[in-house]
């Protein structure tokens, strides 16, 4: 069904969508590249949020080239169902069909319940010629977050971690700095900021006093990739069950958004030293008196495509053993720490192998001196 130029355009419409990793947020990256005679006529790809989505930019792109006449046999290859509602812009289906492009290749359906097969529908009932399914599970890779989101309403969670070869992240007294090297710091930058919110534990707070931040001069990003005007900065969540932190924190200091999850209120008076982009929320507590994490993926799946946890032993341990995680970044250090150093993640005590977490192999990467490895995990 797919010829070989059917599959170069659409890789390069799926690199094209890449472009918009660290700025399309909440909405999917996506690319599109029109062809005429297997000739490139046009391409693009989703940018930001409210601005045009990508085949706007590569009809934009080949109607310069061509004239609309020259458009009747072209094909479109698109990473994404084009959509069929009017949102922040109007429908991409109807601006293919009205540009009289004759075929439309799509890597995968909108999940979205506003589009979910209806800009195909549009497309096929228009006379179109629609492919769908070609390079899905790369293109659907490209979104994780926003395809799990817009299915079950949940965000993607991924668990960073860091350690050295022996599982360790520091010494019995607490030494950490610094087990992994300065590549591996860059690439977490990165990592935060595809990110759309972060979670930490109080723990971490009460010990690192981090700003949880993303640095934009930190990303080794070229500008074409993203300026610093555009970098999203994502959420930060803290959860404190107990209500303990207080605004001397360092995280303080940065000005992007801070939600603080707890189970019992904050004193009043500490409330109101608050700076503007600090909010409480109160979620139920668990068995063990710690913020429920269901409900808090439940609540972050409301607005958040994708969350990072950048947490100890213990919140990493829950997230993972509760069902929560969906991948796995770690960053191994050739160091060893020995047996009294502190461990990785707090798992129970399984009995059984059959209980252990099950993690796959996606990713194994060199940077600098570190490995960086990424797992999946199969539920
Ligand atoms: C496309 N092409 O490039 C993108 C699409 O708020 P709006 O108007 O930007 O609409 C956002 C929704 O449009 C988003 O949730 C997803 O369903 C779709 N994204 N569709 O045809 C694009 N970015
Ligand atoms: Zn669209």
């Amino acid at each position: 069904m797919w010829s070989i130029e059917d599959t170069e355009f659409m890789s390069r419409a799926i690199k094209l969508a890449r472009r918009g990793l660290y700025t399309t947020r909440p909405n999917p990256c996506v690319g599109c590249v029109i062809t005429l005679d297997d000739q490139i006529l046009g391409e693009g790809f989703h940018i930001q949020a409210g601005g045009p989505h990508a085949e706007v930019h590569a009809l934009a792109m080949a109607t310069k080239r061509a004239s609309q006449a020259a458009l009747k046999g072209a094909t479109a290859y698109v990473t994404l169902e084009p959509c069929s509602h009017y949102g922040r812009t109007p429908p991409c289906a109807e601006a293919l069909i009205k540009h009289g492009i004759s075929r439309v290749v799509v890597a995968v359906e909108d999940p979205n319940p506003q589009v979910s097969g209806r800009g195909i529908k549009m497309l096929r009932d228009a006379g179109i010629e629609v492919d769908v399914g070609l390079l899905s599970d790369e293109a659907a890779g490209i979104n994780p977050g926003f395809m799990k989101r817009m299915e079950r309403g949940l965000p993607w969670v991924t668990v960073k971690l860091a350690s050295s070869l022996d599982g360790k992240t520091a010494l019995s007294n607490g030494a950490s700095k610094w087990i992994t090297g300065p590549e591996s710091r860059r690439d977490v930058q990165r990592l935060r900021a595809r990110n759309e919110a972060l979670v930490t534990g109080i723990e971490t707070v009460l010990l690192d006093d981090p700003c949880l931040n993303v640095r934009h001069s930190e990303l080794g990003l070229l500008s074409e990739q993203v300026d610093a005007d555009s970098l999203h900065q994502p959420l930060r969540v803290v959860l404190d069950s107990r209500a303990r932190l207080t605004s001397t924190a360092k995280l303080f200091t940065v000005t992007s958004p801070i939600l603080l999850v707890s189970c019992i209120d904050y004193p009043q008076a500490e409330k109101d030293t608050w700076p503007q982009h600090v909010s409480g929320l109160i979620l139920a507590s668990d068995n063990d008196g710690r913020v429920e994490l269901t409900a808090l993926f439940a609540h972050l799946g409301k607005t958040y495509n994708s969350v990072l946890i950048e947490a100890g032993a213990t919140l990493a341990g829950s997230v993972i053993s509760q069902n929560h995680a969906d991948e796995l970044i770690l960053y191994q250090a050739m160091k060893i720490l020995g047996s009294n150093g502190r461990n990785l993640i707090s798992l129970p005590d399984y009995t059984d192998m059959a209980d252990i977490p099950s993690v796959e192999l996606i990713d194994e990467r060199k940077l600098g001196g570190d490995t960086r490895l990424t797992l999946k995990i199969r539920s």
